[in-house]
């Protein structure tokens, strides 16, 4: 296809009705907007020509968008980028980094300088490729893995409603902006997200899709044939089609979203690279830098005279009043707050601080107790409830949830009420079965602050979650997976549902500590390093069958906090076997402990209910030993033990996939029983 005739094909499809018709704008604001519009484009097509790499095609395309938003409808104050109450703006395709970049320079963001532009995409700037939360100030989420973005912002909605529920909307009001391309909607993410927003009727949630009809490959009509409006609508969402680049057109929509009582979808017809007289409307102004040439005649199409990476005062001053817009706002915002009864202003600052301190040593030692008082042979699944019960009164900010796997994965206390349309105070999720939706939302709540998110859904399905969960890593964010039915040990449902490389699979992860609990008592304490991580996310691997309780007697310390301990030590002497094993397994080799103490072999057994914590304690070489011969024990595959037992070190454990049969059956089938280990250590014994 010719690039016209792709043009036009791309027009051809996005060609339906509007209820924004393009409306006439008085010529002066229409002059200034153009100007503070050209303002963006011009700082994404210098800072990707000077990187030599980058994407000038979105902001360009969207630039009038942003700059309707940014001036006139989006409630924040660069000056105090935490401000709670400040709308949140989530530039889903995190590829057009530069429109984020550009606007938070222009509307005054200190840190943004024309500097960190300049260095856009080099080491150590506040501009890297694509924005990353907890670097530069005013982004509100990691982005660039497509989709994700939109499902963090159905999270941020469903936070902003919660709390409003909760402490009222003097304190809590705000709306959750998307801008949204091609790519994020394909993404199958997009249809779990807006499923959910759709049920939950996030009023305060407005996507503006950047409806160019490009992406990498050329035309959308290559790939995809989805009426974007339709698919939203039948969602549950107000949805319409406007001219994208028409300033009056786009502050209608929003207008009219804002009054919606639906989550509202604005397609906003634009053109990729607009203003790039070549490469404008086609996928060669999507990823890379325009060119001298290209850029000179655009400058010329667009009337912008401007030396690269210069704004003029007749531009930077409007940009710069649009930040100035939202002082008054903010401080409003603080008398509300000041005049909020003091208890539950102190609970608000709490929660937004997340502090969770006192409230859950208190809780986790009243967990202990009972425990220590009638020790409970249970699933760790179910010790995870029994935990839950306390916790949940104890920190009101957590939200749980499931997958639709409420009663297998044990998530709800029983103090929790559905949060719903009706009832957004209500602390329980039911995410439908949207794993992957749901981890991303749980980003969102976390991002918003105010919520600690966690949920529940099997562990195999930890992959169907794995790019949200991976992206909270980086972020640093805490939620937190209760991943049930975590291993062959789940018995009949066979293969499909049994993990076996999962375990391997999260534990590469950085950031993110994978806690497989072996009893009730470290459940709750795995649950209390999980709350107490601020800077993380966590999964807890739990089991579906029951398991006994090793920690007998009250223990106010926790053990887990190290990764490992030793559970069982030798008995009377030095041991020459140290036997580790994490959850489930921990139980078969203390088993194996008893028939080696039998044939007069002194051994000793390490719980290791966290690698993260353990390879990363001071003291790991005194935890793990220095017994000649080491096992390990797991359910799973071998990779990742080595860090623990050495490459010498002997394995009993998975290495294919599982089967379907009842599960004691397949722990003998597998070998993974007290009598195996026992073997297999004697016979190294033997060798040694
Ligand atoms: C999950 C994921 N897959 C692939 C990519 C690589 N990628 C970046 S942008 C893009 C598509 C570009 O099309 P569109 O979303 O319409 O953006 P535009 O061309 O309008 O800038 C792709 C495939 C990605 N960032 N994330």
């Amino acid at each position: 296809m010719t690039m016209p005739d792709r043009i036009r094909a791309a027009s051809a499809a996005l060609a339906q009705p509007s209820r924004f018709p393009a409306t006439a704008m008085n010529p002066a604001a229409r002059a200034e907007h153009d100007l503070m519009a050209n303002a963006i484009r011009a700082l994404a097509m210098d800072a990707v020509e000077q990187a030599k790499s980058g994407h000038p095609g979105l902001p360009m395309g969207a630039a009038d968008i942003a700059t309707v938003l940014f001036t006139r409808f989006l409630k924040f104050d660069p000056t105090d980028p935490e401000w709670p109450d400040r709308d949140r703006f989530v530039l889903s395709a995190g590829h057009g980094s530069m429109l984020a970049y550009a606007l938070l320079h222009l509307v005054g963001y200190d840190a943004v300088t024309i500097e960190q532009i300049k260095r856009f995409r080099q080491l150590g700037s506040l501009t890297p490729g694509h924005p990353e939360h907890g670097h530069t100030p005013g982004i509100e989420t990691t982005t660039g893995p497509l989709g994700q973005g939109l499902a963090n912002a159905v999270g941020m909605a469903i936070a902003e409603r919660h709390l409003a529920a909760v402490f009222g909307s003097e304190v809590v009001d705000h709306t959750t902006y998307v801008l949204a391309s091609d790519g994020d909607l394909m993404e199958g993410i997009s249809q779990e997200a807006i499923a959910l927003a759709g049920h939950l009727k996030l009023k305060k949630l407005i996507v503006l899709f950047d409806d160019n009809g490009i992406s990498i490959d050329g035309p959308l009509t290559l790939a995809d044939s989805v009426d974007q409006v339709k698919r939203f609508e039948a969602a549950g969402w107000a949805a319409t089609r406007i001219d994208g680049q028409d300033p009056a057109a786009i502050a209608a929509a929003l207008e009219a979203a804002k009054k919606s009582e639906r989550p509202s979808l604005i397609a906003c017809r634009t053109t990729i690279g607009y203003g790039a007289p070549t490469k404008g409307g086609t996928e060669k102004s999507h990823g890379s830098a325009l060119g001298a040439e290209e850029i000179a005649a655009t400058r010329a199409k667009l009337g912008w005279t401007a030396p690269p990476f210069e704004s003029p005062a007749a531009v930077l001053e409007p940009w710069r009043d649009a930040g100035r817009r939202g002082k008054p706002a903010r401080h409003a915002w603080e008398m509300r707050l000041a005049a909020l009864d003091p208890a539950k202003r102190a609970e608000f600052e709490r929660r937004q601080g997340g502090e969770v301190g006192e409230r859950l040593a208190s809780a986790v030692a009243e967990v202990k107790q009972k425990l220590a008082a009638a020790p409970k042979e249970i699933a760790t699944r179910s010790a995870s409830e029994f935990a839950l019960e306390a916790l949940a009164l104890a920190l009101p900010e957590m939200i749980g949830g499931s997958a639709d796997l409420t009663g297998s994965n044990n998530t709800r206390a029983k103090s929790m009420e559905t949060l719903s349309a009706a009832d957004y105070a209500g602390r329980f999720i039911h995410y439908g079965v949207r794993e992957h939706g749901m981890a991303a939302a749980m980003n969102g709540m976390a991002l918003h602050r105010g919520i600690i998110p966690y949920s529940g859904t099997f562990l195999v399905f930890s992959d169907y979650c794995r790019p949200a969960i991976r992206l909270a890593a980086l972020m640093r964010q805490r939620v937190i997976h209760v991943m049930t039915h975590d291993s062959i040990g789940l018995g009949e449902d066979g293969p499909t549902h049994q993990p076996v490389e999962q375990l391997a699979a999260l534990r590469a992860m950085p950031n993110l500590k994978v806690f497989r609990p072996c009893d009730a008592v470290e459940t709750i304490e795995c649950w209390q390093l999980a709350l107490a991580t601020g800077d993380g996310p966590s999964v807890l691997a739990l089991t579906r069958q029951n398991v006994p309780q090793l920690r007998l007697g009250l223990d106010a310390d926790n053990r887990c906090a190290r990764g490992a301990y030793e559970l069982v030590a030798a008995d009377g002497g030095t041991a020459t076997v140290s036997l580790f094993a994490s959850g489930s397994e921990v139980a078969i080799a203390v088993a194996a402990y008893k028939l080696l103490a039998a044939r007069g072999v002194m051994a000793r057994v390490v719980s290791v209910p966290c690698f993260e914590l353990l390879l990363t304690a001071p003291d790991r070489e005194a935890i793990i030993g220095n017994t000649e011969i080491k096992v390990a024990v797991e359910a799973g595959i071998r990779q990742g033990w080595d860090a623990i037992i050495g490459s010498d070190g002997t394995f009993v454990g998975m290495s294919g996939f599982g089967a379907s049969a009842p599960y004691k059956e397949l722990y003998r089938h597998f070998a993974i029983t007290p009598e195996h280990v026992a073997e297999a250590a004697l016979a190294r014994l033997q060798k040694s």
